[in-house]
């Protein structure tokens, strides 16, 4: 392949570009017209515009993106994470046209897309999965009689339903039949097929997913996995590899089951499977995620493995040039998520201008991000602006790191989720690895944070007031001079 057009923007859209410049690859980037000075557009070597702000009228217009693709003569497509990446009939297209889909095909994808189908696609092979059924249920009183078995609570999902929507906890008989009814037309609404199972609630549970990476001839190999209980509605905060939790052999057997998941639909590239593990230890296939994720830098980061290119590598048609065998686990990688909301208010996305902007630096840190100071946060898209992703030997080192970083990282004009992962990190339960998916809704009071907030706004604001009163005293020429002090003080007060 020698030039890939990247159907994505910001962060994900750059971090995949700079692995092809390393691998000699042309790029071509696509942007919205809220985009317009988006950073991955100055990196890549051609850009083309897709249309304007909303993501139905740029970033999802497949047929289009495939038809500038075509003139612009390139040779594969990666869609990155969101927008096109998990539509099979993307995927199809993208191939129709004899481009590349840098993903697995179109079957894998719409398998795993419906919950039901990968519980039958994997059906042939030993993995384990939560007490539940395995096919849609429309009658209520065959629901109940299976509910009975499980024991409540039990939990009502959509086949079509992701990231935790269309999912209802019922903790008595009584309330099975109107919420199944309830989940089926909220699920018929909401993804156009009102299929819905249940499974026995999983009360206290950790989320662990293993990374994978099949190629074109068989080969699937799996490293390793990211701890991902920290999460907030479904929306995860921080992200680590290895987690605290798993034994080698616990490690050794949930690989195996990814692998199998893969194996069980054919997949080929890199791919997640997600797993929930109770308190005693016991694992249950989830899902699997068709696409990079999000988290995907700490499995690099312990694993020195570049997903991007295996991505393209067995896009190519390239044999894995590794073993199992081959794959160690090396030190220990976290990630946060910075997003530009405001923890104080219930997490509102805060939209506005980067007024400064500077990342933190030194050995093990790395930012995946995807803007520069003084630029806009458009209100269009999801408003991560950045993972921080620290590397260290051990996990109290890497923990340390990320706190460092915290504390060098400086955004201003905007409220940001920073502040927010310094409290998780130095969260005692945090810190021993004691915890489940329940840990925000259960440590994080948002009006402690603010109490702390008001408190040191309040004597930033007083050391402020008292130091322009002394440079107006000393200094009657130095209003650039001011300005720059004021400046200060602001990101003071704007950060904690
Ligand atoms: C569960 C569960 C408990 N029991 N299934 C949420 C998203 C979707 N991927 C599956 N999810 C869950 N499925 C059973 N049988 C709890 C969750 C869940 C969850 C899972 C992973 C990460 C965060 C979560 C937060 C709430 C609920």
């Amino acid at each position: 392949m020698q030039k890939i057009l990247i159907a994505n923007r910001g962060e994900i859209a750059l971090r995949i570009m700079r692995s092809l410049k390393e691998m000699g690859i042309q790029t071509v980037a696509i942007y919205s017209e809220a985009d317009r000075n988006s950073p991955h557009i100055q990196y890549a070597d051609e850009a083309i515009c897709v249309g304007p702000p909303a993501s139905s009228e740029s970033y999802l217009r497949g047929a289009y993106i495939i038809e500038q693709a075509k003139k612009l003569q390139v040779d594969g497509i990666h869609p990155g994470f969101g927008f096109l990446a998990e539509n099979a009939t993307f995927a199809q297209q993208v191939t129709a046209a004899g481009i590349t889909f840098i993903g697995p095909d179109p079957y894998a994808i719409e398998v795993m897309g419906s919950k039901l189908a990968a519980k039958e696609a994997v059906a042939t092979y030993n993995i384990p999965m939560v007490p539940g059924t395995d096919r849609a249920l429309t009658d209520s009183e065959e629901a109940i009689a299976i509910a009975k078995t499980i024991g409540f609570p039990i939990l009502i999902k959509a086949s079509a339903g992701g990231g935790g929507k269309g999912m209802r906890i019922v903790e008595h008989e009584e309330e099975l039949a109107s919420q199944m009814q309830r989940a089926i037309s909220e699920a018929q609404a909401a993804f156009g097929d009102g299929s819905v199972f249940i499974e026995k609630y999983i009360a206290s549970p950790r989320h662990i997913e293993i990374q994978i990476l099949a190629d074109k001839h068989g080969n699937v190999v799996h490293l390793f996995e990211r701890e991902c209980s920290i999460q907030r509605r479904h929306q995860k905060v921080i992200e680590e590899a290895p987690s605290a939790v798993l034994t080698p052999e616990l490690r050794a057997k949930m690989g195996q089951s990814a692998v199998d998941v893969a194996k069980a639909c054919d997949y080929v590239g890199a791919g997640t499977v997600e797993f929930l593990i109770d308190d005693a230890l016991n694992y249950y296939f989830l899902e699997m995620n068709t696409r990079l994720q999000v988290e995907h830098p700490v499995t690099e980061m312990i694993t020195g493995i570049d997903l991007v290119k295996e991505q393209v590598k067995v896009a190519r048609g390239e044999t894995l040039s590794f073993k199992q065998d081959d794959l160690t686990i090396n030190g220990h990688a976290l990630e946060l998520r910075v997003y530009a909301e405001d923890p104080a208010n219930n997490f509102l996305p805060d939209i506005g201008n980067l007024q400064s902007y500077q990342r933190p630096q030194g050995p093990g840190i790395r930012v995946d991000d995807g803007f520069e100071e003084g630029m806009d946060i458009p209100i269009y898209y999801d408003p991560m602006i950045a993972k921080l992703v620290t590397y260290a030997a051990t996990r109290e080192e890497a923990i340390a790191k990320m706190l460092r970083a915290i504390e060098e990282y400086n955004i201003t004009g905007i409220q940001t989720t920073l502040e927010f992962g310094r409290y998780v990190l130095e969260h005692e339960a945090f810190v021993s690895g004691k915890f489940d998916t329940h840990f925000v809704k259960k440590h994080f009071d948002p009006a402690q944070l603010y109490e702390e907030n008001e408190e040191e706004a309040t004597v930033a604001a007083l050391v402020a007031a008292q130091y322009l009163q002394k440079l107006k005293m000393q200094n009657s020429s130095g209003n650039d001079n001011l300005f720059e002090k004021q400046r200060v003080s602001k990101w003071k007060l704007n950060r904690r």
